[in-house]
């Protein structure tokens, strides 16, 4: 494992999963860091390494679930608590207090659309397959096409109108956030999972497709979209292409 990384992130390894937010937010920041658990076990890497962290009594806050961010000293998990930590250190989010909240505001609103979306493929629970809450999954995926969806991305478009400025428009006014990126995979990944419906609901939120297009085309963010260290898409993620489910 490289020793000169200053960030190991631990995530499932084949996934994007929620470890993608936190991958996103390092890339665009160009920070050194290192995605422990898809190194190999002969360098400290493995899913071994993943358990024997989320496994550390000794810990001051045990981890229940990753992504969980290792900087020197600090452990930190959940998701929206590793960027809110982030945010600072990466320049990926206002200085002051009041936008620091602002923009945390708006991941845990992107966190609860990804669990519904998740939720969609396992409306019944989370540790049975799919195959076992199928027609469960399809009446989740009715409602959540046609009433969660809309709702939140009408949501995200109407914060993206009011921020509006000659420079673009961003979820906190006047500059690019980890919250921005975050939206940017939420859309990459209901694209992904609904194609049809995305593709019908898209000219209600140009703001939003118009921030992901400019997202993906920052220069670190598509070198990352174009390398191998961004896993494609695939049905064990949160985000699954099943075409019975896109109404
Ligand atoms: N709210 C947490 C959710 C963490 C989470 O659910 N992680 C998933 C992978 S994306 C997991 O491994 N869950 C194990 C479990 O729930 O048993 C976050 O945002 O980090």
């Amino acid at each position: 494992m490289g020793k000169a990384a200053e960030y190991e992130l631990y995530y499932w390894p084949g996934i994007q999963g929620r470890g993608e937010f936190v991958r996103l937010a390092l890339e665009e920041a160009g920070a050194s860091y290192i995605d422990v658990v898809r190194e190999s076990p002969a360098h400290g890497g493995g899913t071994k390494a993943l358990m024997a962290l989320l496994g550390d009594d000794t810990l001051p806050a045990i981890p229940f679930a990753p992504p969980v961010l290792k900087h020197g000293d600090r452990v930190i998990a959940q998701t929206a608590n590793i960027l809110l930590y982030l945010g600072p250190l990466l320049e990926l989010t206002p200085p002051d207090e009041a936008g620091r909240f602002a923009v945390n505001q708006h991941q845990l609103t992107l966190a609860d659309l990804v669990a519904e979306a998740h939720d969609v493929h396992h409306p019944i629970c989370v540790s049975l397959y799919y195959e076992d809450q199928k027609p469960e999954a399809r009446r989740r995926a009715a409602q959540f096409l046609s009433q969660r969806m809309p709702k939140f991305l009408g949501y995200f478009e109407r914060v993206l109108s009011k921020n509006r400025t000659p420079g673009g428009a961003y979820l906190q006014k006047g500059m690019l956030t980890y919250a921005d990126l975050s939206l940017a995979q939420v859309l990459f990944g209901l694209e992904y999972a609904f194609p049809r419906a995305f593709a019908a609901f898209s000219p209600k939120i140009p703001l939003s497709l118009g921030l992901r297009d400019a997202i993906a085309a920052r220069p670190r963010i598509r070198a990352y979209l174009d390398s191998p260290r961004r896993i494609p898409f695939n049905e064990d993620g949160i985000f699954r292409h099943y075409p019975e489910l896109d109404a």
